[in-house]
């Protein structure tokens, strides 16, 4: 029913090789027939990952805590301030472990299992490794995590410790750390479940089938998400494309990549039309679930912004936390950055003249607010400290206008 194949020269792999890479070095895809026949009514059970079991490459039972189903909320707010007419948030952040890595997880945790794995492991910059712990766990079987020290912010690392990963901490950055799991998982046989892995982009992919399934079977005109190892942009347009193929769509959303500004290869080679990146050696952003500097999946997502008409952009850190705190203040969503820089890209782009006033925009905002909250701690106003009267209350309610929207 489905195949592995090389995006580059083509070569075929039956699904059950553990293969990462082709044989010329190329990313690999999940190929389903071309007479699979596909309907809405095959959609059964509740809005999440394996309602779309039909397009998913699973034999077995899913290893899974009822992960996707994630909401898709209006932000009419900030789309009027920003000056267009029809945006939504899809809050991948709601996922069982707070970052949408659960949907690969899912998948490439089942995967696992049904290829009879013993051992799973990552390279992470945090939600990775605090996901895949999970669904260790939950498998029962042990996972081995990599992480670039000092830079995973604390709730991820806390959850990859206590779901019981064995959670190294490599003096170097993440793209050293995916090198050596690659390393380690070829020497040891360990399975890799880094987007590399195409079972995982498998799973990633039902964010498309959730968004059209959520506006009514409609196709919205743009997808607005950040990019790191470019993952995720890659899945979601391979759902949108496979919606299409299978005659539940027309069209596809214009594919848009929002990189922090330290750590922007893709966006590089899209504003200079580029066919391949130039990695960045020296990756830096705040927003440390995306501070990756050579992007695995980097050719599967510039087919993805090309083909679909799309783009990519850089933002700031300030523009970042900005956004971060309007969404949170203004809309009530609490993201962590990486996700924010979606909305500081939408209104960027809004601003550059490339999203238009009436196009119909979703923003992917991928973690939690939860995941990463020291720089929170270091940009809002401190709590007021008073004594426990009613008088020193009312003094601090009324008496002090400091205006804690002020970043607004
Ligand atoms: C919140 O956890 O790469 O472009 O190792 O955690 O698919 O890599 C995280 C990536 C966006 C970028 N938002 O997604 C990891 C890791 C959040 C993230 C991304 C990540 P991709």
């Amino acid at each position: 029913m489905y195949h592995l194949e090389c995006i580059e020269c083509h070569r075929k792999y039956p699904d059950n090789e553990i293969i990462y890479l082709c044989k010329c070095g190329g990313l690999l895809d999940v190929v389903y027939d071309s007479d699979l026949q596909v309907s809405k009514n095959d959609f059964k059970g509740p809005l999440s990952v394996w309602k779309y079991r039909p397009l998913l490459p699973a034999k077995g039972e899913p290893v899974t805590l009822q992960e996707g189903g994630t909401k898709l909320y209006r932000i009419d707010r900030i789309a009027k301030d920003v000056g267009i007419k029809d945006v939504y948030v899809k809050h991948e952040g709601m996922n069982p472990t707070g970052s949408f890595k659960d949907r690969g997880m899912t998948m490439g945790v089942t995967k696992a299992l049904e290829l009879g794995m013993k051992t799973v492991a990552c390279a992470s910059t945090g939600n990775t490794s605090a996901s895949l712990a999970v669904y260790g766990a939950r498998a029962g079987i042990p996972a081995v995590v990599i992480l670039p020290s000092g830079k995973v912010a604390l709730g991820k690392l806390a959850q990859a410790l206590i779901h019981g990963a064995k959670v190294l901490s490599i003096r170097g950055n993440f793209d050293e750390a995916l090198k050596l799991v690659c390393n380690l998982c070829e020497e040891e046989g360990f399975y890799l479940l880094n987007s590399v892995n195409p079972y995982r982009l498998e799973g990633q992919k039902t964010i498309a089938f959730e968004i059209v399934d959520q506006l009514g079977w409609e196709v919205p005109d743009r997808i607005v998400l950040p990019v790191g190892n470019a993952g995720n942009i890659s899945a979601i347009y391979k759902g949108f494309k496979e919606f299409k193929r299978i005659g539940i769509i027309d069209d596809i959303p214009k594919m848009t990549g929002i990189q922090a500004e330290g750590a922007s290869p893709i966006a590089l080679a899209v504003r200079e039309h580029a066919a391949s990146i130039t990695p960045e050696t020296m990756p830096e952003t705040l927003a440390t679930a995306i501070r990756i500097g050579n992007p695995v999946n980097a050719k599967k997502a510039l087919t993805a912004i090309n083909e679909s008409g799309g783009t990519a952009e850089t933002v700031t850190d300030e523009e970042i936390v900005n956004a971060q705190c309007e969404l949170a203040s203004v809309e009530g969503i609490g993201v962590e950055p990486a996700s924010a820089s979606s909305i500081a890209g939408l209104r960027k782009l809004v601003e550059m003249g490339v999203i238009e006033p009436d196009e119909r925009v979703v923003c992917v905002t991928t973690g939690h607010l939860l995941k990463d909250t020291q720089h929170v701690l270091d940009v809002c106003p401190k709590p007021v400290e008073i004594d426990a009267t009613i008088e020193a209350v009312r003094k601090a309610v009324f008496g002090n206008q400091e205006s804690w929207r002020s970043f607004i």
